[in-house]
């Protein structure tokens, strides 16, 4: 299986440590290192195009989205969570490949750091789990 993961480069810090989970984890389960394709887009607005750029390649069986969103004063926290989260879930539907929704949209930082490898685990091995999981569906039901 050939995976993407599309990373946004705010709270590097914390995406750093999720697209590494997310990495490690397809690695654990048996994807090659070269069967791993990652890039960077700016924020994770522009997660979106990122995917659908990749899903177009249709060289991947999950491209697996990592972000995080931390509200701050103004609206731009609901704007940014609404329209990735649409347009992931469109490219779900109109590229029929599983695009991930690897994206942490929280209150404050210490919630992220507790996510991506803290109290609460990494969110990016989970986003690997379900791209391997919805990857296989996709296999065994287009056999
Ligand atoms: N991108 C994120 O991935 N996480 C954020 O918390 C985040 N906060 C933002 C807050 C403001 C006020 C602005 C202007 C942008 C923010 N972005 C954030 C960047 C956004 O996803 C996108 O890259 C830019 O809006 C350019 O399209």
């Amino acid at each position: 299986m050939r995976f993407a993961i599309v990373v946004s480069e705010w709270n590097t810090e914390i995406t750093e440590a999720l697209s590494l989970g997310a990495k490690d984890t397809l690695l654990k389960f048996g994807a090659a290192e070269s069967d791993i394709v990652r890039r960077n887009v700016p924020g994770s607005f522009e997660l979106t195009l990122g995917a659908q750029l990749m899903a177009e390649r249709k060289e991947f069986d999950a491209i697996i989205c990592i972000g995080v969103v931390i509200q701050g004063e103004t609206k731009h926290f609901d704007f940014i969570c609404d329209a990735v989260a649409k347009g992931i879930t469109d490219l779900n539907m109109n590229y029929n490949v599983s695009v991930i929704f690897g994206v942490l949209t929280l209150n404050t930082m210490q919630q992220a750091l507790d996510r991506a490898g803290g109290a609460h685990g990494n969110k990016g091995d989970e986003a690997a789990i379900t791209a391997i999981k919805m990857a296989a569906l996709k296999k065994e039901l287009e056999a």
